[in-house]
């Protein structure tokens, strides 16, 4: 055991700057420290006469700024740049809903006009809210605040059926976010716009009341997976099972409007749910993606950790982090059940890639006893970051060490998470476009398939992924860049950042509308890329929020202070 943690220390130590030619050549020397140019030869001529000064004196008492000094001003002010290419980014997002789809829930950006996917709450509003907050674009936060304070309570008494989970994630969390970073509960008060927190915490019970249907008419602990808002019912699926993703990612949301509100009942009802699941038989930690809300099982034998089974993992970690440093033994059990389920994802459900051995997470459709399927949906993307949280609780690797906090499972996890954030990478710089498709499979000892590349040759991973027909679409997802993110704050590895640009810029180059917002890909594989014509809800509220939050300061919404949901609302961890 110690052999191995010492090989793990000594293995996992990241490279200073893995980053490739091409993209190296891609960077942009930040011309706006005095004396620096990048494309004319005074910046090489500048490093190769240094000074005359006297070797002894050190520089500062010249005046002057040493190299090291000047290298970081420079890196600095370049990702200050890329910062606000993003906040750009959002703002022709936003413009492009504006003009075109406000109210509805989303955008279709090529035929200029909303649709509502998702019940008609206006989602992009609420989701797009506290990323507006975070990046200071004052204009929208008012808009956004505005438009919710005269429109949301009189839609949520009036619209019809809408998921749970989805109006969770999106809305109940966007509210809750946006009223701590607007001042209420006495948060970070980023903002003078929009309107009083109170309008968002009172927006968020009116609708959370109605939410909590799904819990109460349910015979079980499980939640129906649907309500009606109008007339206050709660119904389930058509095949009366819930995903277990579903009834499992709304912990953290129950819990905060528990905390702010001081009415326990959200919290109680949500945590009903995990602690009914605590008991139920797992493979290996590891559950199907059906529950049946009328007999409390699990139905089915399909494991993943892609859609419908993705963020039950991810909240086991985040509620159990949301309790804070003074969490009681109450909550234990969901660490421990996190524990047990990453032994068995690295047990059962990692492999390698032939030729080059990319790692990946598969699939057991048929349980435990069939076979492994080498298919990794982009969703589950989210897992890279998610086991880094875990490992160090949201410290950086560095001070995590130095405490002495990591045991050898933490260094595993954080091992695996480093290795397939690379793969999630790989899945954008394998196309033609640098976009990842929604669903990749990897080339095994037992699959192969010929002919179904992501079709950059150039690729050294181009063999190792296989992108069927079906799966070829990019609707804009979050996963990797969200990964990126959490990896960069804990490793401290500036590879990550340079990844999460290469991507940026493949988004801004193949799915910015002109005319306004952003839009899905039908095909990833082939140049120029088909447009789907929508822009979901988390391009706003999570893709770009990350891409902002990764070439920015680690000191914007600190990974010990706050506990992202999985639509990427940030809430305070408790005591923080
Ligand atoms: C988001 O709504 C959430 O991140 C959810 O957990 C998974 N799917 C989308 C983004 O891809």
């Amino acid at each position: 055991m110690i052999f191995g943690l010492a090989y793990l220390m000594f293995t996992h130590k990241s490279a200073p700057h893995s980053v490739s030619q091409g993209q190296a050549e891609g960077i942009k020397v930040n011309t706006e420290v005095e004396g620096i140019s990048d494309s004319s030869g005074r910046f090489k001529r500048f490093w190769r006469k240094p000074p005359r000064l006297p070797p002894q004196l050190p520089p500062d008492e010249k005046g002057s700024i040493d190299n090291h000094e000047l290298q970081k001003l420079n890196t600095g002010s370049k990702w200050v740049d890329r910062q606000q290419r993003v906040k750009k980014a959002f703002i022709h997002a936003w413009s492009g809903y504006k003009m075109y789809a406000m109210g509805y829930d989303e955008l279709m950006p090529l035929s200029q006009r909303g649709v509502d996917g998702l019940g008609g709450l206006g989602a992009t509003v609420v989701d797009a809210l506290d990323t507006a907050l975070i990046m200071g674009a004052e204009e929208v936060v008012s808009e956004a605040g505005l438009w919710i304070e005269a429109h949301l309570s009189d839609r949520i008494s009036k619209k019809g059926q809408v998921n749970l989970f989805e109006t969770t994630i999106r809305v109940l969390g966007g509210l809750l976010s946006a009223y701590h970073l607007s001042g209420g509960e006495q948060g970070t008060n980023l903002t003078q716009k929009g309107p009083k927190p109170t309008v968002y915490l009172e927006t968020a019970r009116n609708l959370a009341d109605r939410l909590l249907l799904a819990f109460t008419s349910s015979p079980t602990s499980i939640p129906f997976s649907d309500v009606v808002l109008h007339d206050s019912s709660a119904h389930r699926a058509p095949d009366g099972l819930s995903s277990t993703a579903e009834v499992s990612t709304v912990q953290l949301e129950f819990n905060y409007l528990s905390t702010v509100s001081g009415d326990p009942r959200y919290s109680i009802e949500a945590m009903k749910v995990l602690e009914h699941i605590k008991d139920l038989p797992k493979v290996e930690g590891l559950v199907p993606i059906y529950i049946s809300p009328d007999s409390g099982e699990f139905s089915g034998e399909n494991i993943r950790l892609g859609s419908r089974g993705d963020s039950y993992y991810e909240y086991l970690i985040k509620v159990w982090l949301q309790q804070g440093r003074n969490r009681d033994g109450n909550f234990t059990y969901l660490y421990d059940m996190y524990e047990e389920a990453m032994r068995g994802v690295r047990h059962l459900l990692v492999q390698k890639s032939i030729p080059n051995g990319l790692v990946f997470v598969g699939e057991l459709p048929y349980g435990p006893k069939g076979s492994f399927s080498p298919k990794m949906d982009h969703l589950v993307c989210f897992l890279p970051g998610t086991l880094a949280l875990g490992a160090t609780k949201g410290l950086t690797k560095e001070k995590a060490m130095k405490k002495n906090l990591l045991k050898f499972e933490d260094l595993e996890n954080l091992k695996l998470a480093e290795d397939l954030a690379k793969t999630c990478f790989e899945m954008y710089s394998v196309t033609s476009t640098g976009l990842a498709p929604e669903i990749a499979y990897f080339h095994t000892e037992e699959y192969s398939e010929h002919g179904l590349d992501g079709g950059n040759k150039n690729s050294k991973f181009v063999n190792d992924i296989i992108i069927k027909h079906a799966d070829r679409h990019n609707l804009l997802r979050p996963e990797t860049v969200e990964s990126l993110f959490i990896l960069y704050r804990i490793t401290e590895d500036p590879k990550y950042q340079e990844w999460g640009w290469q991507i940026f810029e493949a988004f801004e180059k193949y799915t910015k509308v002109d005319s306004g917002g952003y839009s899905s890909l039908e095909d990833v594989t082939v140049l120029p890329p088909h447009r789907r014509d929508k822009m979901e809800t988390f391009f706003l509220g999570e893709t770009l929020k990350y891409f902002y939050l990764l070439f920015g300061d680690r000191s914007n919404i600190p990974l010990d202070k706050y506990v992202f949901n999985t639509e990427a609302h940030p809430l305070p961890i408790k005591g923080s």
